[in-house]
């Protein structure tokens, strides 16, 4: 079945695949099909913007194979390393119910997988439906390495919303004409950010208005008055985007592999690691209009701001029109983000409740703050960090999930805390005076009871600057009850809380020098990463993870390990 599904580069590949797993699915139980991917890890030679380069991949393909599968399926990705790099692969938003081991980021649930080995990721797709997307969780190794997995709903359960015409996968990325681990080396060895990308990209394409960009464009020819589902995904490593579509309106019904309730925007907002799905309807006069995607960022920090672009082509329209572009907000439209995440709601209809706790066994509060360590070899004698609580995540050098299982002392401490060391005016004037963060000798992560449930409030502070954050949690989906400008407030905040309908999701943003508030029910037994998913802050230690302990008996407890786990 290897590379069967592999273009999601026109929706005649989607349809065609569609068909194929269909056909698989004949020989197997109706409800329970086994999916297999072969993924080969390897370089390849790939010019974009003039510039050729070698770039990791998956199959030789940027970006990477799509995964199909439908819900209820037992999906087997075997991974081979032909890389120089160490390697591993994240099924971002899987839930991997006990089944930790495969889900991937490098460290935390497993060893990487080192050149020339292999690892086969072994997961069900339960309870979930919809758009999510897998990457290397390695170094910024996801730069070229990603793709999109499509969970079609069970068998004869049609979508919440109007059956779409055709679906199409649009994955935006980031490109670097460098190679983007020298560039992360030497951001690392100047104790600075590496150099921000050279174009965004919309299928690994950043479309005309880029040089080189003739055969880089990716265009989805549509026909007049159907209706098509456009399954957006952000897999840039460092910026949120807008996106839109000239001369069309979208009507988002899915985020994060999660129904909404319909409602039509001109733009949507998208932050890395979250998907999108939207409904678009092909109602203009018959011509060639721009896709097109910008980075959202409303601090004074540099970013791409470059445009990229893909197009929405009516079928039997010559290729010689120029299209024109939508009017996408501005991309310091801090208005339009609050209130473009504001209208998200879950469906929470009796077929896709919304099971959201009412009751709060665990309250957390995480500061999230930058700051800068001393470096004596950087150039300013500082480095850059990030932190939660004050605390720079240190990466242990073995799989916290292993030493978790395996009953091992001395890699990882339990004694992460539940809030700040001091409170402060989080969010008030800038504070740059003490910007030094805690470092440990191991990890310090977060443990919680078995089916409690927690509530956690992500609070930006203005330690060296406010910045929107987009926070994504492995193992498990969570509930956005609330979120605001300034500083939370215990007393006032919580009885604003939506506790009926709130969106459902696995990545959310922190408003810049906000705060969001999360719940979820910690049923899922394991060591699981929660990070920011920028991967400039990422690096910089804004991570942590949380122990979940087993339940009663087996049943309930994290599955032993597969035989081919890889070591350290
Ligand atoms: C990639 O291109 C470089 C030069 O740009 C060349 O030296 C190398 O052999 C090429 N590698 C492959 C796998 O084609
Ligand atoms: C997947 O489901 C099958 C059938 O219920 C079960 O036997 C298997 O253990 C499950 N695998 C994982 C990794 O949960
Ligand atoms: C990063 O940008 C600087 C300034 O534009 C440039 O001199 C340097 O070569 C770039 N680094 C890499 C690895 O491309
Ligand atoms: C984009 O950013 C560059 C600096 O990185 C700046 O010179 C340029 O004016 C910006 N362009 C727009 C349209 O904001
Ligand atoms: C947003 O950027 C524009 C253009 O750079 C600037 O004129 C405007 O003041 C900015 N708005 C805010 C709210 O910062
Ligand atoms: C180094 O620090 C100085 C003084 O704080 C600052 O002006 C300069 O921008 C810094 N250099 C870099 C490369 O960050
Ligand atoms: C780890 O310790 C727990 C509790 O003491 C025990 O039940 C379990 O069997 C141990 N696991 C291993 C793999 O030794
Ligand atoms: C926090 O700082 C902001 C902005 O400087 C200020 O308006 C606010 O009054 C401060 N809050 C407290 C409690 O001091
Ligand atoms: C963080 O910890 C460092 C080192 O202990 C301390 O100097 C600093 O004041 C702390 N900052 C905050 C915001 O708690
Ligand atoms: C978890 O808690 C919920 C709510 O109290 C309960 O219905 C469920 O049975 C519990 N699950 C387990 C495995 O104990
Ligand atoms: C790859 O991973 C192994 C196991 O953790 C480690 O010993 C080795 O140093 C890593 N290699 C590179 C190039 O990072
Ligand atoms: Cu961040």
């Amino acid at each position: 079945m290897a590379g069967s599904c592999s273009s999601s580069n026109t929706s005649h590949h989607v349809y065609k695949c569609l068909v194929f797993v269909f056909l698989a699915m004949q020989f197997l139980p109706s409800d329970a099909a086994v999916k297999k991917y072969q993924f080969d890890v390897q370089v390849k030679n790939v010019s974009r913007l003039c510039h050729a380069k070698p770039i990791v991949t998956v199959n030789g393909m940027y970006p990477g194979p799509t995964i199909y599968a439908r819900e209820g399926d037992r999906v087997m990705v075997k991974v081979t390393n032909h890389a120089q790099y160490n390697m591993s692969i994240h099924w971002h938003g899987l839930k991997q119910y006990r089944n930790g081991w495969a889900d991937g980021p490098a460290y935390i649930t497993q060893c990487p997988i080192q050149t020339g080995n292999s690892y086969t990721y072994d997961f069900n797709v339960t309870g979930q439906r919809g758009t999510l997307w897998w990457h290397a969780h390695i170094s910024w190794l996801r730069a070229t390495v990603y793709g999109a997995i499509v969970i079609m709903p069970k068998e004869g359960t049609p979508y919440p919303f109007p059956q779409p015409h055709i679906e199409a996968n649009l994955v935006l990325g980031e490109w670097w004409n460098a190679d983007v681990e020298m560039l992360l080396k030497q951001g690392d060895q100047k104790g600075l950010p590496p150099n921000i990308s050279d174009a965004h990209t919309i299928n690994g394409k950043p479309g005309p208005l880029f040089p080189c960009s003739e055969k880089n464009t990716y265009a989805l020819e549509v026909e007049q008055g159907k209706t098509y589902l456009l399954r957006i995904i952000n897999a840039a490593l460092n910026d949120e985007l807008f996106f839109g579509i000239a001369g069309h309106s979208m009507t988002v019904v899915e985020i994060d592999a999660v129904y909404v309730k319909p409602f039509t925007t001109k733009s949507i907002l998208i932050a890395p690691g979250q998907t999108t799905n939207v409904l678009v309807r092909a109602n203009q006069t018959p011509n060639r209009y721009f896709m097109a995607t910008r980075t959202f960022m409303d601090v004074p920090i540099p970013v791409d701001n470059k445009t990229a672009t893909a197009i929405f082509q009516y079928k039997g329209v010559p290729n010689t029109i120029i299209p024109s572009l939508p009017q996408l907000p501005s991309p310091n439209d801090t208005s339009f983000a609050l209130s473009y995440n504001r209208k998200l709601r879950s469906l929470n209809t009796p077929q896709f409740p919304a099971k959201v706790p009412l009751k709060v066994d665990r309250k957390l509060f995480f500061t999230i703050g930058l700051g800068v360590n001393p470096c004596p070899t950087c150039v300013n004698g500082t480095r850059f960090t990030a932190s939660l609580n004050n605390i720079t995540f240190v990466m242990p050098k073995t799989a916290l999930l292993q030493a978790h299982y395996f009953n091992m002392s001395g890699v990882f401490r339990t004694d992460f805390p539940d809030k700040p060391p001091t409170s402060f005016n989080y969010t008030g004037a800038p504070l740059t005076a003490n910007l030094r963060t805690v470092q440990s000798a191991i990890p310090r992560i977060s443990k919680i009871a078995f089916n409690s449930t927690v509530e956690l409030v992500l609070q930006d502070t203005n330690l060296l600057s406010v910045e929107s954050h987009p926070f994504h949690l492995h193992g498990y989906n969570f509930f956005v009850v609330g979120t605001g400008v300034g500083n939370f407030d215990p007393i006032k905040d919580p009885a604003k809380f939506n506790l009926v309908d709130p969106p459902e999701r696995n990545t959310v943003g922190v408003p810049t020098g906000g705060w969001t508030a999360i719940r979820f029910r910690a049923d899922n037994p394991g060591v699981w990463f929660m990070h920011c998913h920028l991967e400039l802050h990422t690096g910089w230690g804004l991570k942590i993870a949380f122990m979940v302990e087993d339940g009663p008996g087996p049943e309930y407890s994290v599955l032993p390990p597969p035989k081919d786990l890889p070591h350290c």
